[in-house]
């Protein structure tokens, strides 16, 4: 985690797998991707999520990594797939979204990232579009802004389920972490369904944290997009 990576300029994302040789970032299984709804497959052997998002789940901090504005949380959450249990550690954001749905970009995409004991991650993301506002938004962006580097302690119990989409539909496919080292092996679960914050909250997001602080589309290379739907 050495290298100065960017999203823009020399150490800019096209440069990424030159910077981290050993990192993945040219490989052919990365993120984020394009997700068109006609060439994604419905699955009959995915399963509804099954989240285990108690409501009271602590945050401990929220740091401002100079990538990305990140919340930290204390175990106790976690999401199940196929009986592995995958902890909830954090939530980050990216302006503009990361992954596109049928070519459109979201003003803003929420990941939250989850590992198991082998470290093995599964990053469920949701999309915000302009809309009603959200509580759960109004309460994450009091700790802001911090400055690049910052970090302050939150200690406060958080809801996981009040920022889910109430249609719990999902793309999923295998892909990678959208920074470097850009490690292959990663799960998505991609909402379809985006939540809704208001202009405002928009605004003030992009007013206190990085900007611009997404990775471009990344091919498919013969993989394919599941869907699941309910
Ligand atoms: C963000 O830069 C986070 O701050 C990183 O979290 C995260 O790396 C990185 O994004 C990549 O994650 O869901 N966008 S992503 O693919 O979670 C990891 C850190 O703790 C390993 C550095
Ligand atoms: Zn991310």
């Amino acid at each position: 985690q050495e290298v100065h990576w960017t999203y823009t300029g020399e150490n800019g994302p096209e440069h990424w797998a030159e910077l981290e040789k050993r990192s993945h970032c040219g490989g052919k299984h990365q993120s984020p991707v394009n997700i068109i709804d006609i060439q994604t497959q419905e699955d009959p052997d995915l399963l509804p999520l099954d989240l285990h998002y108690y409501g009271q789940v602590r945050i401990h901090e929220v740091a401002n990594n100079g990538h990305t504005i990140q919340y930290n949380f204390e175990a106790g959450d976690y999401i199940s797939l196929w009986d592995v249990r995958y902890d909830l550690k954090q939530i980050h954001f990216h302006e503009a979204a990361e992954h596109t749905l049928n070519g459109i970009r979201y003003p803003l995409e929420m990941h939250m990232v989850h590992v198991n004991a082998q470290n093995e991650i599964v990053v469920l993301a949701i999309m915000a579009m302009e809309g009603e506002s959200s509580v759960p938004f109004t309460f994450l962006e009091q700790y802001l802004p911090l400055d690049p580097g910052e970090t302050k302690i939150i200690d406060q119990n958080f809801d996981l389920n009040t920022n889910l989409p109430a249609n719990r539909d999902y793309y999923t496919y295998k892909g990678s972490l959208t920074t470097p080292p850009c490690t292959e092996g990663v799960t998505w679960i991609v909402f379809k369904e985006p939540i809704t914050v208001s202009l405002e909250q928009v605004k003030e997001l992009q007013r206190l944290m990085p900007l611009n602080n997404y990775r471009g589309e990344q091919e498919l290379n013969g993989r394919v997009v599941k869907v699941y739907e309910s």
